[in-house]
């Protein structure tokens, strides 16, 4: 639907008034009128870099979810207010590690080693961005480091130098896609821990041999491609190259021909030939605004169901126009702050990620 254009007037006007003291950035899985907005476009890391590349920014807003707010707070200046338009917008994948089942798991685990006569500094914990500050702080403190759908791989093999297993948060599809696909590991060598269920559901020779513990988290968008969606599609389709986030399911990332982070989507749209078909496995939004901006290329959602973002799409003009009217009026509304030593430690293993190799 077209954005009502009273309140896309007001959004240009409140924002013109803050000029430079007010950075907007956009994720790629946002509404249409909010990203006609935002300063900048990006996936998640892209974002909080670019939030951190623009010191003299007092405000920083966040469109996005909460998780990335945190990541952005983390990696600006001390004077730079974070704000995120609306504070439901969560992540339900985030949402499945919480700090304190996250501790428990590594009280098992070292519980076990210590049993076994073996120190817990053999297991590594490599956190993905998608995740909050207590995540990416407990990954810093144990030695770990985060990873995001592009480095995932670099970022498994650095850890399987340090130690000799790693406990992969919190979305089980990407750390297996990656395992089994770029480091070769067996579907056997993975094992995932079940935070609802004493000793994650597995017996401790399991825990004790696997190579890599998943972590039972998932994202509630991508999770939804399915085998039959793809074979639908290439039905309907024959020439079709099916593209997928590796956020999506093992069978799915099996049966598709190309599989990587948003930036990896993009670029291989751009690079696509004319008069090409593609069929999309990642978020609406994106797919959408993909279709429009290539219509020399069939350019279709893997799904035949609607498919965005619930918590992504609850930042919408209203929320924006608000947020930006509030800074304006001299009020910071909806300010994301990371308390200084989970800070810290997140910072610690988010630069562990920017010196993979
Ligand atoms: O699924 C997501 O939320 C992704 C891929 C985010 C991001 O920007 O990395
Ligand atoms: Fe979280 Fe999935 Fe939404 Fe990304 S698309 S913010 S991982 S629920």
């Amino acid at each position: 639907a077209p954005s009502d254009p009273d309140l896309v007037q007001r959004a240009a006007a409140a924002k013109a008034a803050l000029g430079e003291r007010v950075f907007v950035l956009g994720h790629h899985y946002q509404r249409d009128e909010v990203v006609q907005f935002a300063d900048v476009t990006g996936d998640s890391f892209k974002l909080a870099r670019d939030a951190a590349a623009r010191p003299q920014a007092e405000y920083v807003v966040f469109c996005g979810v909460h998780f990335m707010a945190e990541s952005a707070d983390i990696l600006t200046g001390p004077d730079q207010q974070v704000v995120l338009p609306d504070l439901a917008a969560g992540c339900s994948m985030a949402d499945m590690a919480t700090a304190e089942q996250v501790e428990q798991c590594w009280d098992t685990l070292t519980a076990l080693a210590e049993r076994d006569g073996r120190g817990i500094e053999r297991v590594i914990p490599v956190s993905y961005m998608n995740s909050s500050a207590d995540i990416k702080a407990f990954t810093g403190r144990h030695g770990g480091t985060i990873c995001t759908s592009s480095n995932a791989e670099r970022a498994l093999r650095w850890a399987y130098e340090q130690g000799e297993q790693v406990l992969f948060l919190p979305d089980q599809h990407l750390g297996r896609n990656t395992a089994i696909r770029q480091l070769g590991f067996a579907p056997s060598d993975c094992v995932l821990y079940n935070p609802y269920k004493p000793n994650g559901g597995l017996t401790d020779a399991q825990l004790r041999e696997a190579k890599l513990i998943l972590w039972r988290g998932h994202c509630s968008v991508h999770g939804r491609f399915t085998e039959q969606c793809v074979d639908e599609v290439r039905e309907l389709i024959p020439d079709v190259n099916v593209l997928v986030h590796p956020e999506c399911r093992h069978e799915v990332v099996q049966k598709a021909d190309y599989v990587g982070s948003t930036e990896y989507i993009i670029k291989t749209l751009e690079a696509a030939a004319p008069g090409t078909a593609w069929a999309i496995g990642t978020e609406l939004n994106l797919v959408r605004r993909l279709a429009d901006a290539h219509p020399d290329k069939r350019i279709v959602f893997l799904d035949k169901s609607v498919c965005y973002c619930s918590t992504m799409n609850r930042i919408d003009l209203p929320h924006l126009v608000w947020t930006l009217e509030s800074l304006v009026a001299g009020k910071v509304v909806n300010r994301i702050t990371v308390d200084p030593e989970t800070a810290r430690y997140s910072r610690l293993a988010l630069e562990q990620m920017l010196a993979l190799p």
